[in-house]
């Protein structure tokens, strides 16, 4: 049922043929720009229709509840330039209800993004299209971050905007000076991680982050009442926001908001009424209206009732003139910021373009791995590796400053703050490390906001078993192809005491299953410097450096300039003749194939042993090169303190592993490792056993 109030809104609306003469002759009266503003969200409410319609499957709701916020918001307020959406200084917009996919690419479509053409809208959730079901970054010009999962956008959101105050505090607001707005839903607020999200801006007080809360109180199930009964605008108060009610449809309320919210020393929540499928007759504001195509009848209602009388896909030439001033109406501001950039210094100029284009220095990164590595070779550290990579980061930091450490309160058992770094606060935006709570997912979000903001590296630390805690946002961070970099210590039974619920003994494998993220486990101090030199260098993917708690002995003691770990597995000691036996391990399990190596050895059985710190860029070798690092040997033994899957890829199923098949336990780890049978004895026996000689 339409309330009375929308009724009125239709109806005027539905004048729009007489009034569209008025709109075009140039003599605009209020009311005139009511309805103006009115045709404008309805072409946006028609392209969701349709298009969803056309697909026969979507989410028109969504898009036609909120077009009059999104109108609103995009012809007054946002800073951007369809023709260059990678303009650095542009607001961010992030559509954290991704399934309202339509509505962002109806507004890329009408303000002028020359990639949205109506033929892609046509051809919304088709093969090949750039309108995909979902929102998604890398895929279509104007999308800024890949959405779906709800409650990820929102967090995305807190990272651009803590890198936005970060990079102006670096370069200043000449050339970086914009905002971050969100379109949210009410399972975008549902979500756990909302609250991470908000807990976390309102905290660092981004001021600059501006939420639209669809607040149309239905999801799919039904009425919100079903399952919610949170008073949003309370909640984000008391996690410091400034937050209040809006009639989500009246152009001048929202007007009015976004304007007050520009002007917040707090991020901003704006809960706009809404009703979802505003304009259907039979669905609005019915859990109907939510997911899928509304049918001939109901659109044939819905046109009549907004008065949008154009054929499926049309937009009258007066509408769309009137988008596309509006999506120039950043042409000015883009230029004025083009003068700003060319009027700071050179270097200063090159170092802010560089950063935004996420163009490591080569050169200094290879650098410091390389003053690392020769450290190590002077003196080597029989060290944890999570000691180890502290070691490397006090080298990398300061020769790379777009990184940005931080960890989920565990800052001292992650070892991901060196000396140097000031922490990133709401008094210092030009601090590098960030105090993130107990906070993973949040973090994880907020890390991928970063990358995705731009001049940003990001990396940041908890335990590999909170990885768990993290995985949807490191999903995301895989799909998108950004580069994030998770220090995650405490890897394995190796961490003794704290137990099971702390011991990781599945993730290692459930991380390697994630396409596009390097996983990387290194053995010892040269390895975790390499892994950390990889983990830069590679810009399309995000890693995860799984890193012990316990010292470990550096395996590698003579300088090699090489980067070994680039191969994702590589001989790391040779056999004593032709190897019989192959022993495949990583990180601290290496040091126990070596022993094993010495027992065979004692019992005149030749092996050699492989370290594997990454699978994942051992599966991309070269054919000839994976098989020659795997070798011949009659016998191959993996060994991780971990479970199997996965390394049947590696030692091959009739291969023997040495690992673990249950949970851990706590005690000291070196009773561990007895107890679950991850010894240099056992891998020995497992080796004779499989060559018949035990
Ligand atoms: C993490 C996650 N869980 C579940 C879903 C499936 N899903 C899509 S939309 C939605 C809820 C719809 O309610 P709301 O967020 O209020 O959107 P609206 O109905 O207003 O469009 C759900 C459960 C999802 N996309 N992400």
């Amino acid at each position: 049922m339409l309330s009375t109030r929308h009724k009125q809104v239709f109806s005027m609306s539905a004048n729009v043929s007489s009034t569209a003469a008025v709109a075009t002759s140039g003599r605009r009266g209020a009311e005139s720009s009511a309805v103006a503003h009115a045709r404008m969200a309805n072409a946006i409410r028609a392209l969701a229709m349709d298009a969803v319609e056309q697909a026969k499957s979507g989410h028109p709701g969504m898009p036609m509840g909120t077009a009059d916020i999104a109108t609103v918001l995009f012809t007054r307020f946002l800073k951007f330039d369809p023709a260059d959406p990678a303009w650095p200084d542009r607001d961010r917009f992030v559509l954290s209800a991704g399934h309202g996919s339509m509505l962002l690419y109806a507004l890329l479509y009408l303000t002028g993004y020359p990639a949205m053409t109506l033929d892609q809208i046509k051809r919304f959730r088709q093969l090949g299209s750039i309108t995909p079901g979902h929102p998604e970054y890398g895929h279509t010009p104007g999308v800024e971050t890949t959405t779906g999962p709800l409650g990820q956008g929102l967090a995305n959101a807190v990272g651009m905007a803590i890198a936005e105050r970060h990079m102006a505090a670096v370069f200043g607001d000449k050339v970086v000076d914009h905002r971050t707005y969100v379109i949210a839903s009410d399972g975008d607020l549902m979500e756990g991680i909302s609250q991470e999200a908000a807990a976390l801006a309102g905290h660092l007080r981004l001021n600059r982050l501006i939420v639209l809360f669809d607040d149309n109180g239905i999801s799919i199930d039904g009425p919100l009442s079903l399952a919610d009964s949170v008073d949003q605008v309370k909640r984000f108060q008391a996690c410091g926001w400034n937050a209040w009610h809006i009639d989500g449809h009246d152009p001048q309320a929202i007007a009015a908001a976004l304007e007050k919210a520009q002007a917040s020393d707090k991020p901003v929540l704006i809960a706009c009424k809404t009703q979802i499928g505003y304009g259907a007759p039979g669905k609005a504001g019915k859990a109907s209206a939510h997911g899928s195509p509304l049918g001939a009848e109901e659109i044939a209602g819905a046109r009549g009732a907004l008065g949008w009388e154009h054929a499926p896909f049309e937009v009258p030439d007066d509408v769309l003139d009137e988008w596309r001033t509006a999506g120039a109406r950043g042409k000015t501001a883009h230029a004025a910021w083009s003068k700003r950039l060319a009027s700071l210094e050179p270097a200063a100029r090159g170092e802010f373009e560089r950063r935004m284009k996420g163009d490591v220095s080569k050169q200094a990164l290879a650098e410091a791995v390389r003053k690392v590595k020769e450290q190590l070779a002077a003196a080597p550290k029989d060290i944890a590796t999570r000691a180890s990579s502290e070691f490397a980061l006090e080298a990398l930091i300061p020769a790379l400053p777009e990184m940005i450490g931080g960890s989920a309160d565990l800052t001292g058992s992650n070892n991901t703050r060196t000396k140097s770094m000031k922490v990133l606060s709401a008094a210092d935006f030009a601090g590098r490390f960030v105090h993130y709570g107990v906070r993973e997912h949040g973090m994880a979000a907020a890390m991928n906001g970063m990358a995705l903001h731009g001049g940003i590296v990001p990396y940041s630390g908890t335990f590999l078993v909170f990885s768990d805690y993290c995985r949807p946002a490191i999903r995301l961070a895989a799909l998108m192809g950004i580069r994030v970099i998770h220090v995650m210590t405490h890897d394995s039974i190796g961490l003794g005491e704290d137990g099971p619920t702390h011991q990781p003994v599945e993730h290692l494998a459930a991380l390697r299953a994630i396409p596009n993220l390097l996983v990387f486990r290194p053995a010892d101090a040269v390895e975790t410097a390499e892994c950390w030199h990889l983990a830069l260098e590679n810009r399309d993917r995000p890693s995860v450096l799984a890193l012990t708690r316990q010292n470990v002995p550096q395996l590698r003691g003579a300088y090699e300039a090489e980067n070994r770990c680039a191969a994702g597995a590589y001989e790391i000691s040779a056999a004593a003749g032709k190897a019989e036996v192959s022993l495949f391990a990583t990180g601290s399990e290496v040091s126990i194939a070596v022993e094993a190596q010495k027992l065979l050895a004692a019992e005149g059985v030749p092996a050699r042993v492989v370290s594997v710190p990454c699978f994942e860029l051992l599966a991309q070798q070269a054919e000839a090169a994976r098989r020659a690092v795997i070798g011949t040997a009659k016998v191959n033994v993996g060994v991780e303190a971990a479970v199997r899957q996965g390394w049947d890829a590696i030692i091959g199923s009739g291969g023997a592993f040495i690992g673990m098949s249950s949970f851990g336990a706590s005690a000291p780890y070196k009773d561990l490792y007895k107890q679950f049978g991850v010894t240099a004895e056992a891998v020995a026996a497992a080796a004779l056993r499989a060559l018949g000689k035990a």
